[in-house]
């Protein structure tokens, strides 16, 4: 019998490859997303799994529980849930950033997950499968990452509790925490500059979409004895530039 996984933002980067990859390889595919043509071409690519489009915004509670209460019963038996669908807005230290793009990010990376993976646990099937997707920003400090990076540790944290709490179900649970990757993502970090979202890629290797969705592909076919905790992956070219250690006069 065919599989089903369910994706969160796959209208685009990682959600798209990962929807891609799992179409390919024979899965059902539940996407979400809140660009409906978006949608409708990833559905168009394939024709002979199941896919059942939810357009929906993941902040929207009440929207999230009744698509997913009300899924299709040939959609209702879930081996993997990607809750991938999350944001950066701005790069600003913290004095100078928007309180609002705080809250957009809150309650996209932290409350949409919340609200997303407590609507679907009841249709995920034992032994099933839960990839969060974390970030780097999750463990490493840098300017401008004070909501978001918290954002991201919240969702390391909220992974290793969320294995205490399904013990018994055979359920895993792997947060997998990306560095640099060339998505939309910086697009929508920088509000539209394309220009300065293009120079963060300029000169220097990134992790691509298809790479993540290997990555997920991966782990989610390893013996069910097996839960990768957390995966941190960075591009070969990424490390870290150490302390800094303010100068005083
Ligand atoms: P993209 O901007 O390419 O994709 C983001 C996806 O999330 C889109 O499909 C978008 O769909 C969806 N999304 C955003 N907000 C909402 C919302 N309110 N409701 C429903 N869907 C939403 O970025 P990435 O693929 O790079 O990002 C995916 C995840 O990976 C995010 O959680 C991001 O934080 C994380 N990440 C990204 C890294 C990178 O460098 N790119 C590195 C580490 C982690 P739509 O707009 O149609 O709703
Ligand atoms: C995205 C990676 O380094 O831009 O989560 O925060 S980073």
């Amino acid at each position: 019998m065919s599989k089903t996984i369910f994706i969160t933002g796959a209208t685009s980067g990682f959600g798209e490859a990962i929807a891609r990859k799992f179409g390919q390889n024979g899965y059902n595919l539940i996407i979400l997303g809140r660009r409906k043509d978006r949608l409708q071409n990833l559905t168009n690519e394939f024709k002979d799994i199941k896919i059942h489009q939810i357009c929906a915004d993941v902040r929207d509670k009440e929207a999230i529980f009744d698509a997913i209460e009300n899924l299709p019963d040939e959609f209702k038996n879930i081996d993997i849930l990607v809750n991938n669908a999350g944001l950066a807005l701005g790069q600003d230290k913290f004095m100078q950033a928007n309180l609002d793009d705080f809250e957009v990010m809150i309650d996209t990376n932290i409350k949409g997950v919340i609200y997303v993976t407590k609507a679907t646990l009841p249709y995920i099937k034992k032994g099933g499968f839960i990839a969060n997707i974390g970030s780097v920003a999750g463990n490493w400090s840098y300017e401008g990452s004070s909501v978001y990076g918290s954002s991201k540790a919240f969702i390391r944290q909220f992974s290793l509790n969320l294995r205490n709490d399904l013990k018994g179900t055979g359920i895993r649970v792997t947060n997998i925490e990306p560095g640099l990757c060339k998505t939309e993502f910086s697009i929508i970090r920088f509000k539209g500059d394309i220009k300065k979202a293009n120079s963060i890629y300029e000169n220097t290797q990134f992790i691509k979409a298809s790479d993540i969705a290997r990555i997920v592909f991966e782990i989610s076919q390893l013996p069910q004895n097996l839960n990768i905790n957390t995966i941190e992956v960075m591009a070969t070219t990424q490390s870290w530039a150490g302390f800094y250690n303010e100068k005083l006069d």
